[in-house]
């Protein structure tokens, strides 16, 4: 198919072949979707710029790397022929801000800001006849879904694939010009565009490493890791990371007294204003400090002292409290700044299938407790969930692969509702091995090991 331009451009082709559609022949076809003509990827780029974005690119739903992602895109809109990706830029210094309040309103409002953009550049393209859905920018998600990734789109990997910049050390996506601080959304339309990006060759990272200093957890690490448990526990305290357990310490919370003793006032306070005003994030601070992208790398590289002690130094000398999972990777770092108040909190991502279970380890591994662990398990789960699975552990990493060893430490042959109940503490170990509902060749305190390594 050749491309066509809405702004004219060349004549209708014969049946079949691409349609070009003026404003006032395209407004006549709105029912029913512009599905067969290609859209002109700069008149595309100039309704979002026109529209508020800072930058916009687009994506064909039949690229190979965007596989993982496409289940999800057609299961939100099924006609999408190609995804548009928008960036709207915060205001920085809001954004660096050492105030919560300050930082946090910034991002509320740029994802208005961002949902409004979104609906304009859906409304001019229903008028052009191309139909289609917005994506949220952050919430809400699919909750039904969760345990499992709850987000219908991966806004950082459309973006990336849409050339309009790749994901730094710290795994936030920085476009050469307007550098990381900004956030994405990706709309699904039913037309092609004439014109898609490619992945920069480059990355805008420029390696400096202020990100993975600044984390307050550690979540950065220097060689490009990133542990989603860490900043999840911390930076989304008040959201998925951490609304659980509270409405979990209430249900079991006696008196006000008892309740009292695990959240302080300011806490409870907290969760109301993050519950009235909207999703208050803890922290984003790895985003705040980035200083690549040509707007603000001349600053940082004029004077690094200053831009340290500007924008650095505040977030790392601010007082306030961390949240962890004891005896993890996250405590230790928090614990290394004396600035920061070390709390306590329970992991409360619980898998509720084997296959969650499965997808989750690597995710709930906590290498802190896995030093000096080299073990092997072998399962082999029945029931609802009929799965062979082999999970190995050593050198503070977890591995796990379909199918089963002979070789394993532990053989384990259980009921997979079973197993998830007692991985969830929800069922006893004892009982299960009592009741024949799990069977276990090897020494059992092996199952001790492995449930100790996870977070
Ligand atoms: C999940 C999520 C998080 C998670 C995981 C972050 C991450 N690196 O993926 C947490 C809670 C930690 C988080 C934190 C933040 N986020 Co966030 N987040 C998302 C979300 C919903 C999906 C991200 C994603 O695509 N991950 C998958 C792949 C592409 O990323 P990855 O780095 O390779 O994956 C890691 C984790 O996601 C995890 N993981 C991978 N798959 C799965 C599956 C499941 C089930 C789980 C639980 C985890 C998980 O493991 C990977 C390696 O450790 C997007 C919104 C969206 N719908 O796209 C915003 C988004 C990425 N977040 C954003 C922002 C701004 C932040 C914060 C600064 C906090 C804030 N104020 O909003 C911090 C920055 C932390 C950081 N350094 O990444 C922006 C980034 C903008 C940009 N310029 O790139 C986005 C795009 C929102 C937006 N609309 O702009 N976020």
């Amino acid at each position: 198919m050749e491309g066509a331009s809405m702004q004219g451009g060349t004549p209708d082709e014969e049946q079949g072949r691409a349609k070009t559609f003026t404003g006032t022949e395209a407004q006549a076809t709105t029912g029913e979707g512009l599905t067969s003509a290609k859209l002109s990827a700069s008149d595309v780029r100039q309704i979002c710029l026109a529209a508020g974005a800072d930058d916009a690119g687009f994506v064909e739903i039949g690229r190979t790397s965007l596989s993982v992602e496409r289940h999800d895109i057609l299961r939100a809109y099924p006609r999408t022929k190609t995804l548009i990706s928008l960036c709207l830029a915060g205001n920085r210094e809001s954004l660096q801000s050492a105030s919560l309040s300050v930082a946090d309103w910034e991002f509320a409002r740029t994802s208005d800001r961002l949902a409004s953009v979104m609906e304009c550049v859906l409304r001019r393209l229903n008028a052009l006849g191309v139909r289609g859905v917005a994506v949220p920018p952050t919430f809400p998600m699919d909750m039904d879904r969760w345990p499992s990734k709850p987000w219908e789109v991966s806004h950082k990997r459309v973006a990336e694939e849409a050339g309009l910049g790749r994901m730094g050390l710290h795994r936030v996506v920085i476009h050469p010009i307007l550098g990381n601080h900004f956030l994405l959304a990706t709309l699904l339309i039913d037309a092609e565009v004439d014109g898609v990006g490619q992945p920069l060759a480059e990355s805008p990272c420029i390696d400096c490493k202020l990100c993975a200093a600044v984390c307050p957890v550690g979540a950065i690490g220097q060689d490009g890791g990133f542990d989603f448990m860490s900043c999840a526990m911390h930076n989304y305290h008040e959201l998925f990371g951490g609304v659980q357990e509270w409405v979990e310490a209430v249900a079991a919370s006696h008196s006000a007294k008892g309740y009292r003793r695990r959240f302080g006032d300011s806490e409870t306070l907290s969760r109301w204003q993050s519950l009235t005003y909207g999703h208050a994030y803890r922290c984003s601070y790895c985003m705040a400090v980035c200083p690549a992208g040509q707007d603000t790398v001349a600053a940082y590289r004029r004077d690094k002292k200053q831009y340290l002690r500007e924008v650095v130094k505040p977030l790392q000398g601010k007082e306030e409290p961390v949240y962890v999972i004891r005896g993890s990777s996250a405590e230790k770092a928090a614990r290394t700044n004396t600035c920061k108040d070390v709390r306590f909190v329970r992991n409360t991502i619980r898998p509720n299938s084997v296959d969650t279970f499965l997808d989750g380890t690597s995710l709930l591994f906590n290498p802190e407790a896995a030093r000096d662990v080299r073990l092997k398990l072998s399962f082999e789960f029945t029931g609802e969930e009929n799965r062979l699975a082999t999970i190995d552990i050593s050198d503070q990493r977890v591995q796990v692969q379909a199918g089963k060893t002979n070789e394993a430490d532990l053989h384990v042959r259980v009921d997979s509702a079973t197993w998830i109940g007692i991985v969830n503490e929800e069922l006893s170990p004892l009982r299960a091995l009592l009741t024949g509902k799990m069977k276990l060749k090897g020494n059992p305190a092996h199952l001790k090991t492995f449930k100790r390594c996870l977070l």
